[in-house]
């Protein structure tokens, strides 16, 4: 009998727990895996008493759905994906959905969406934030692919997300892999927001000479202003956890590991040509973190200033707030340009103010901070850059005397605080109206003939200067300018 309102494959616990919440919200669901034995395990588990269907094969699965039929994939991305698409497509008819909810590359969304396309088939590929808690209870959901499909799954995809304000954490992003590749951003801009809380920690640590009491409760006094977020809540939480043999926290290694989305993002920013240096320090950072035994023998080896304080240390941890704060703003503002160039680039539209609206709640970067984007898309939909937005232009300039302290501080102290100087370079970069790129042009046409605009002349028109006086009118047709 067809009766399901969903199909889900993969039972990995992301896909089990997405199942219980759709049955949680009334959803009928149908489950399948490729080693069925877990199907049998979480019927007779977890599964046990519920409405859900434990099916044995993918006939099976595809014939107890309700047409439309609606299948989902919980499954390892890449070749997995394209193997189930396969094996799906001959069971299915046209106007049928398949939706892929993994942390998927969003060019094979791109290719997926195009070819079943034109099989009549309609595809998504959604980012699903919020770990398996959030998958449980209420993940931030951010589906593209094939608009035609959304009407299909909005209300299924709506129900299971978090709610934030009665709004739920999920809209349609936006064409072919554009879901997926917000959710890449979403991990990108993660990347960031912990690395700048690692920065305040290390600074309060090593630079004010603080302890896990006196930090635990600066963070839980943040949490209660702008910087209010799940992030600084969890950074409270672990400051003020002890055990036995005393804080778990300063017995854990500092060496970190980045997974793939967080590298892509920074790969896809210096393919689109976005400055995104704050997502790119916080990548890099892990990657120096990780060379602890080079990191120990050079600590060894070379010197730098030891790091002491002798100010009024509660003043300073108020320009640390603000550093943090400030460099936030520029590493949204950072991670919105290059949602908009990728939009520009495959030409999705999008709808900025509810990515943010997604972000709000369910995900790891869940934070009050979110509302004030949404705000500023709201007041301006083709708001060009968070900075040129009155809210953040204000907050910035109230934050920067602050920050500027701190960067300064830090580079004094010798602590490095990667984000928090990246993102002021990026700031001070980006108000300058002339930059030292002149130099650069004279050097490129000096050495290669490339050529340069002038100041003087209408922009697009080439100039070469015959700099050793044997170049002659030259110029070189090989690199773009
Ligand atoms: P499994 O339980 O049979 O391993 C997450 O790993 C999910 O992806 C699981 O449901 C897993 O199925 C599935 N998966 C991983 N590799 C797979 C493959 N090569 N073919 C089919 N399913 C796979």
């Amino acid at each position: 009998m067809s009766q399901a309102d969903i199909g889900l494959i993969g039972l990995a616990v992301m896909g089990q727990n997405l199942v219980l919440n759709m049955n949680d919200h009334d959803i009928k669901v149908a489950v399948f895996n490729r080693t069925t034995s877990k199907v049998d395990d979480f019927m007779e588990g977890r599964a046990k008493g519920t409405n859900i269907i434990g099916t044995h094969s993918i006939e099976e699965l595809v014939g107890s759905l309700k047409s439309p039929r609606r299948v989902m994939m919980m499954v390892k991305a890449g070749d997995v994906v394209d193997s189930f698409i396969d094996l799906l497509v001959p069971h299915l008819d046209k106007g049928d959905i398949i939706i892929d909810g993994g942390n998927e590359l969003y060019t094979n969304t791109n290719r997926r969406t195009r070819d079943l396309a034109e099989k009549g088939i309609l595809y998504i590929g959604t980012g699903i934030s919020g770990g398996e808690e959030g998958a449980r209870f209420g993940p931030s959901i951010m589906p593209g692919g094939n608009p035609d499909a959304w009407p299909h799954v909005k209300d299924i995809f709506q129900s299971i997300a978090a709610q934030v304000d009665g709004e739920p954490c999920c809209d349609w992003v936006g064409e072919e892999g554009a879901g997926q590749y917000v959710k890449m951003v979403h991990n990108g801009i993660e990347y960031g927001d912990m690395q700048l809380i690692c920065e305040a920690y290390d600074f309060m640590k090593r630079g004010l000479g603080m302890n896990e009491s006196d930090m635990q409760g600066v963070f839980a006094e943040w949490n209660k202003g702008v910087l209010d977020s799940y992030l600084i809540e969890i950074t409270t939480n672990i400051l003020g956890f002890k055990d036995d043999e005393g804080y778990p926290l300063n017995r854990i290694l500092d060496r970190a590991g980045q997974k793939g989305t967080g590298k892509w993002t920074g790969i896809n920013a210096l393919d689109l040509g976005i400055p995104l240096t704050l997502i790119g320090e916080s990548v890099f950072a892990r990657c120096l973190s990780a060379m602890k035994d080079e990191r120990v023998k050079a600590a060894e080896f070379l010197d730098g200033p030891t790091p002491s304080f002798d100010g009024d240390a509660k003043e300073f941890v108020g320009y640390i707030h603000d550093a943090l704060y400030a460099s936030k703003i520029i590493s949204y503002a950072q991670g919105y340009m290059l949602i908009r160039e990728a939009a520009k680039e495959y030409g999705w539209n999008l709808n900025y103010g509810s990515i943010a609206l997604m972000w709000r709640g369910g995900c790891i970067i869940r934070s009050a901070f979110l509302g004030n984007i949404k705000e500023a898309f709201d007041k301006n939909p083709d708001l060009e850059n968070l900075l040129l937005d009155d809210f953040f232009r204000d907050a910035i300039h109230n934050a920067q005397a602050g920050w500027r302290k701190v960067v300064a501080k830090g580079a004094e102290m010798g602590i490095p605080t990667p984000t928090f100087s990246s993102a002021l370079a990026y700031y001070d970069g980006y108000r300058s109206a002339t930059l030292p790129a002149n130099m650069l042009q004279a050097q490129r046409d000096y050495f290669g003939a490339h050529t340069y605009e002038r100041t003087d002349k209408p922009r697009g028109e080439m100039f070469h200067t015959d700099w050793i006086g044997s170049g002659g009118n030259v110029s070189s047709t090989i690199y773009d300018v």
